[in-house]
């Protein structure tokens, strides 16, 4: 060949190899994405205007796009865990409560399954997917950072409140021995154990992946247990919260006089299998805690954890903006579901009021403006909008959320949603940006103003004159919605553990087991 032409060819082929960005022709270039979850962090942050201090988060509200009318699909962990990392809604998937993630799906290509699938290199660390044994779906993860072998084995990476990781003697706090809620628990912890709290260690390792460079765009799923009950988390952040400072949120008197039925005799959310006190039903736990003077010492507890997982989160946010990925990384900040801290006189969640199904969320990052987005959104839509962020093509299943990406790009302008909620089975909510409407499985609703009453207090549902507003909020809530997967599936799916591995293989029919799944 001509010394010109090799040296030609020399050149294309090094320009084949090295493609020139070129805006008119070359593929966009792919972010990395890190999605941070949190788990019972209600809106009580810092960037929400709450009492929760909150720095770090705070400054990723700065820098992004904060979602102060977001909405879990679901008010358990497992189902709204499940929804926004399937895309698939429990009324289309049967996942209504805490049954093993994917059970019945395994076919469905996961968030972090599908990005895999499209190049991403996909790392994970802590509870991401919901715990306990084989909840969690290893499919498409390079890496699960999962360091304790019991745990590992039991799908529960590492756990919060046993050893190995610090905690105090149980009970720790005197409400447990009164409600008899052994979960519902507290205790400020030496300041000196911080590194060798489950949190601490995943975000530690979180924070090495995030901050270095990697041959390909990585997706990180971190999730902190943290501020779930129970809260035991270093002195310092109880410190932040001197009880005579904390303010109980208000609660009328009466307010629970005009919800369908008697709440105080029937369990809320009416045939909720439901029986715990925590969940719902006659609401003793409330009055007890007031009764023994135990509000602000309640609160306390679940502040100082949201303050820990706001400084692990800090960990991770600080080490990526200090590394090779600062400015090409989509970062998405979300919690599983709210928590009541005594409003409705109630504790923990599984509600379908704002306060359980209203979560904190902020997505930051290029091409992101700054801000707020006051429009109801749902996390289902994560799926769907990160597919839009990364060009990633949309999977084989059918997606329940929408793009956010509009919204993303031009928070003023409101989508007009429609959300749908899903209790337990046959028990439903529809947010807009105007109403929430609640329907039982035995036909009682709720109607509230989004705009007059924030706070819920006033139900709508019994004036004549909302009918036709309700009947027509009514018209989202599917007429046959999925049958609750039940837990004896457990057969038809099995767990294989294959050294740090794990996943889940379908079991062929024919073959179908009682369980594979020890205890
Ligand atoms: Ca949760
Ligand atoms: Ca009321």
């Amino acid at each position: 060949m001509h010394a010109f032409a090799k040296r030609l060819a020399l050149v294309l082929a090094a320009l084949l190899l090295c493609p020139v960005p070129d805006s008119r022709t070359a593929e966009p270039a792919r972010p990395n994405v890190l999605v941070i979850v949190v788990d019972d962090m209600n809106d009580w942050t810092g960037f929400a205007g709450g009492q929760g201090v909150t720095p770090n988060l705070d400054r990723l509200a700065a820098r992004g796009l904060v979602f102060p009318s977001m909405q879990a699909p679901a008010t358990f962990c497992t189902p709204s865990r499940t929804a926004f990392l399937t895309g698939v809604h429990p009324a289309t998937s049967g996942h209504y409560r805490n049954q093993p993630a994917l059970f019945g799906m395994p076919e469905i290509a996961t968030l972090p399954a599908h990005f895999a699938s499209a190049g991403y290199k996909v790392l994970g660390a802590g509870k991401v997917f919901h715990h306990m044994h084989g909840y969690l779906d290893r499919r498409g993860y390079a890496e699960y950072f999962a360091w304790n072998p019991a745990n590992r084995e039991k799908g529960w990476p590492l756990l919060p409140w046993a050893p190995p990781a610090p905690t105090p003697k149980r009970p720790a706090s005197a409400i447990p021995t009164y409600t008899g809620t052994p979960e519902f628990d507290f205790a400020a912890l030496d300041d000196a154990v911080e590194d060798r709290m489950a949190d601490s260690i995943d975000a530690k390792w979180a924070a090495e992946q995030v901050g270095r460079a990697h041959d390909r765009p990585f997706m990180m799923t971190i999730g902190f247990y943290a501020p779930h009950k129970p809260n035991y988390v270093p002195k310092k952040y109880f410190d932040l919260y001197p009880l005579e400072k904390i303010r109980p949120p208000h609660v009328p008197v009466n307010d629970l006089a005009d919800l369908p039925g008697d709440p105080h005799v029937k369990p809320l959310c009416c045939l909720s299998p439901v029986k715990s006190p925590l969940n719902s039903g006659a609401w003793p736990i409330h009055k007890e805690i007031v009764d023994h003077g135990d509000w602000r010492v309640a609160i306390q507890g679940y502040l100082a954890a949201m303050s820990y997982a706001d400084a692990q989160i800090g960990r991770v946010l600080d080490a990526l903006n200090a590394g090779p990925n600062r400015d090409n990384t989509v970062v998405v900040f979300l919690s599983d579901n709210g928590y009541h801290l005594g409003e409705k006189e109630k504790w923990a969640k599984h509600s379908l009021w704002q306060r359980t199904t209203g979560v904190p969320f902020i997505m930051a990052g290029p091409g992101i403006r700054t801000g707020r987005y006051d429009g109801v959104a749902s996390l289902l839509d994560i799926y769907p909008t990160l597919l839009s962020l990364t060009h990633v093509a949309a999977p084989a299943h059918h997606l329940d959320g929408k793009d956010l990406r509009a919204v993303l790009s031009n928070p003023a302008k409101p989508m007009d949603r429609q959300v749908l909620i899903a209790g337990n089975e046959g028990e439903f909510a529809v947010v807009t940006d105007r109403w929430r409407y609640i329907r039982y499985l035995d036909g009682g609703e709720e109607l509230y103003d989004r705009h007059a009453d924030p706070n819920e207090w006033v139900n709508l549902a019994r004036d004549p004159a909302r009918r036709k507003l309700m009947d027509g909020l009514a018209r989202l809530i599917p007429a046959h919605p999925a049958k609750s997967k039940p837990d004896v599936e457990l057969g038809q799916v099995k767990l294989v553990v294959d050294g740090q591995d794990f996943h889940w293989e379908a079991v062929p029919e024919g073959e179908i087991r009682a369980s594979d799944t020890p205890d």
